[in-house]
C-alpha cells in the first residue's frame, strides 16, 4: 500500500513537473517581417522595473502583482516605487547599479486596448538579450531565447478591453549551451534592447515574402508571398509603380504564392544604391517595402556583384555606440557607425558577431554598404548538447527571415572561430549550412575560421568546414597574436581550398590612442606606432595572398570588453579599433584608408 502511494505520488509529481516545464516553455513565434510597414502601436518608452540580481522574482511570482488582501498581509515585491528604464535600450548603461549585471530585470508596461471585431493582435519584440519570459495580465504567454533576433506572440483574445499589464523577465545570464556560450569578447548588454510594438492585422494578413533576383540573374525576380490566417487562398498582387510593373498570383491552401517576373531593373550597387518602392496586396492586407535588386555570386576565385568582380573593402563593427557606452539602436547610433565605415573607404560592413538591429541593415543598404550578417555562433559552442541544434536552427530562421529582402545583405555568416576538434561541430555546422541554403539560395554562406599554422613564414590555412563556406574567411592577426616569421612581403599563403576566394575577415592589433610616441617593435607599449606597423606589414602581405577578394580590419571603434584588463592601456576596452571610443582616428586608420583608396 505504502509502495502504491509512493509510486502514485512520484508519478504525479513527475507529470506535474513535465506539465510545468511544458507550460513554461511555450515558445515565441517567429516574427512577421517588415514591422515598420504594419499597423503598429509602439510600447517603447519608460517601463517600470524590479531589479532582481539574485533571481528571486520567479519564486515570488512577481508577474502576479499580488496585493495585500487583509491587514496582516504583505507582499515582498512591487513595481510601484521602482525605477524606470527606457525601452528600447540595454539596462546596463541606464542605471549605475546595473553596469555589470548579468542577471534578471523584470520590466512592466501598462497599455490600453479596445478589441475590434475581426482583428488580430500581436506583441512584437525587436530583441531581448538574452532570454525573455513574457506575461500578460498575470498569465505567461511564452518565452524566447536569443538576444539579437525578433519574436512575437499572438495575443488576440488574451488582451483585455481597457488596461493591460505586460511584464517581461529579461535575463542576460550566459548559458553554457547558449548562442553565444560562456565566453565572448564583447559587452553583454542585457534587457529589452530593441523596439516593442503591438501589431494589429486583419484575420488574414501577409506574414512574409521573399522578393529578390534569382541567383545569377540580373533581370529575373523569383520569389514568394505567404499569408497567415483563415482565408489562405487569395489572389495577391505585387507592384513596382516606378517600373509600371504588376504581377498577380494565387496563394495555395498553405497561403503560399510563387512568383517570377522580369524587368530591366536599375541594379543596386555601392555606387548606385537604388531601391524601388514595392507594394504587395492581397484581398485582406497591403504591405509596402523598399527593395533593391542585385546579384551576388562566387565565380571561380572571384566575388561577383551584378556580373562584375568586386573587391570587398570592409570593416568589422560591433553594435555599440562608443560615445554612449551602450548598445546601439537609434537611427543616430546606426548612422554614426556606418558613416565612419564610409569615411574609412568601405563598401562592405561585417556586422559582428550577432544580427544587428533591423534599421542598421536598412540604413547600410540605403548608404550603398553591402552587409555581412552573422549568427552568434562564436568560438566554444556546445555543439554536442542536445538542445543546441534546435537553437541554431531557430536563430538561423529568425535572422534570415527578417532580412532576406535586404539586397544590401550579401553574406549570411553562420559561425566565427569554431574549432574542428569540438564534438559535433562539423556535423552541426554542415547541417546549418544546408538549412540556410534551403531558406535562401541567393546569398553567400560563410564560416569564419582561425584554423591555421604558420611555419617558415608560410601561413597555412586549413579547416574541413571551408568546403561548406563560399569564402575562405580567415581571422589571422599576424603581427599581434602571431609574431611575423620573416618579411611580410615574403610571407607565403598556402590555402587548402585553392579555388575559392579568400577574405581576411579579421586582422589588426591594439593601440591606446594618444599614447606618447611609442616604439614600433614593442606590442606591450600599446602604441599607435606599433599598430600602424602591423597595418603597414599586413598591406604589404596582402599582395601575396592568392585569390584575395577583400579585407576587413578588426575593427572600427575601440569597444567595451570586460576581459581586457590591462588597466593602463585597456581598462575594459578592446583597443583594436582604428578609432578610439572618443572618436580619435589612430595612425593605422590612415594606412587602411590609403589602401582602400588604392583598391
Ligand atoms: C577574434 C574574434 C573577435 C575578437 C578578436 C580579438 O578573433 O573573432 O571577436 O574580439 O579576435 O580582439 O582578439
Amino acid at each position: 500500500m505504502k509502495k502504491y502511494f509512493k509510486t502514485v505520488i512520484t508519478e504525479g509529481v513527475l507529470i506535474g513537473l513535465v506539465f510545468i516545464l511544458f507550460i513554461g516553455r511555450v515558445n515565441a513565434q517567429t516574427a512577421m517581417i517588415n514591422v515598420q510597414a504594419r499597423n503598429t502601436t509602439s510600447l517603447n518608452g519608460k517601463w517600470t522595473v524590479i531589479l532582481d540580481p539574485t533571481g528571486a522574482g520567479d519564486y515570488k511570482q512577481v508577474w502576479q502583482e499580488k496585493k495585500p488582501q487583509k491587514k496582516t498581509d504583505f507582499v515582498e515585491y512591487s513595481f510601484e516605487g521602482g525605477p524606470e528604464l527606457d525601452v528600447p535600450g540595454d539596462f546596463n548603461s541606464q542605471l549605475c547599479e546595473l553596469t555589470y549585471l548579468e542577471g534578471t530585470v523584470w520590466y512592466k508596461k501598462q497599455f490600453d486596448y479596445t478589441a475590434k471585431p475581426d482583428r488580430r493582435l500581436f506583441l512584437h519584440f525587436g530583441a531581448v538579450n538574452y532570454a525573455a519570459d513574457v506575461y500578460l495580465n498575470g498569465e505567461k504567454i511564452g518565452s524566447h531565447e536569443g538576444g539579437f533576433t525578433p519574436f512575437q506572440f499572438e495575443i488576440t483574445g488574451k488582451v483585455k478591453n481597457g488596461e493591460n499589464a505586460l511584464i517581461v523577465k529579461a535575463d542576460n545570464r550566459r548559458l553554457k549551451n547558449g548562442l553565444p556560450g560562456y565566453g565572448y569578447d564583447w559587452f553583454n548588454y542585457g534587457g529589452i534592447t530593441r523596439d516593442v510594438n503591438l501589431i494589429e492585422t486583419n484575420e488574414t494578413f501577409i506574414e512574409d515574402y521573399f522578393i529578390q533576383l534569382k541567383k545569377g540573374s540580373l533581370n529575373t525576380v523569383s520569389g514568394w508571398v505567404k499569408l497567415n490566417g483563415a482565408n489562405l487562398q487569395q489572389s495577391v498582387e505585387i507592384g513596382i509603380p516606378e517600373l509600371n510593373l504588376s504581377r498577380k498570383a494565387t496563394t495555395n491552401e498553405e497561403g503560399m504564392a510563387y512568383v517570377e517576373f522580369k524587368s530591366a531593373f536599375k541594379l543596386w550597387s555601392p555606387e548606385n544604391p537604388k531601391l524601388y518602392k514595392l507594394v504587395i496586396e492581397s484581398k485582406t492586407d497591403t504591405v509596402s517595402d523598399e527593395i533593391g535588386f542585385r546579384s551576388i555570386e562566387v565565380k571561380g576565385d572571384k566575388v561577383v556583384l551584378n556580373g562584375s568582380p568586386i573587391f570587398l573593402k570592409a570593416v568589422n563593427i560591433h553594435e555599440e555606440n562608443p560615445y554612449k557606452r551602450a548598445r546601439a539602436f537609434t537611427d543616430g547610433d546606426n548612422r554614426l557607425l556606418l558613416e565612419a565605415a564610409k569615411e574609412l573607404g568601405c563598401n562592405f560592413v561585417r556586422l559582428v558577431h550577432y544580427p544587428h538591429n533591423e534599421k542598421m541593415v536598412k540604413q547600410a543598404e540605403k548608404m550603398g554598404l553591402m552587409v555581412w550578417s552573422e549568427l552568434p555562433v562564436y568560438q566554444h559552442i556546445q555543439f554536442a548538447d542536445s538542445l543546441v541544434p534546435q537553437k541554431l536552427e531557430t536563430m538561423l530562421n529568425e535572422m534570415v527571415r527578417r532580412d532576406k529582402n535586404r539586397c544590401g545583405v550579401i553574406v549570411w555568416s553562420l559561425s566565427n572561430e569554431t574549432y574542428p576538434g569540438t564534438p559535433n561541430r562539423n556535423e552541426a555546422l554542415i547541417e546549418l549550412t544546408q538549412k540556410c541554403r534551403a531558406l535562401d539560395s541567393t546569398r553567400l554562406i560563410v564560416h569564419v575560421m582561425n584554423t591555421h599554422s604558420y611555419d617558415n613564414n608560410t601561413f597555412n590555412v586549413w579547416d574541413p568546414l571551408y568546403k561548406y563556406s563560399d569564402l575562405i574567411a580567415v581571422n589571422e592577426y599576424i603581427g599581434w597574436y602571431i609574431p611575423w616569421q620573416g618579411k611580410p612581403s615574403e610571407t607565403r599563403w598556402n590555402v587548402s581550398f585553392p579555388d575559392k576566394p579568400v577574405f581576411i575577415s579579421e586582422f589588426g592589433g591594439e593601440a591606446k590612442s594618444g599614447s606618447a610616441q611609442g616604439p614600433t617593435d614593442e606590442a606591450a607599449s600599446w602604441s599607435e606606432e606599433y599598430q600602424e606597423t602591423i597595418y603597414k606589414n599586413q598591406v604589404e602581405m596582402f599582395g601575396n595572398i592568392p585569390n584575395l577578394c577583400g579585407v576587413c580590419p578588426w575593427l572600427l571603434f575601440d569597444y567595451r570588453s570586460l576581459g581586457r584588463m590591462n588597466l593602463v592601456y585597456q581598462n575594459g576596452y578592446n583597443r583594436k579599433g582604428l578609432i578610439s571610443e572618443n572618436g580619435e582616428k589612430k595612425k593605422a586608420w590612415f594606412i587602411m584608408n590609403e589602401y582602400f583608396k588604392r583598391k
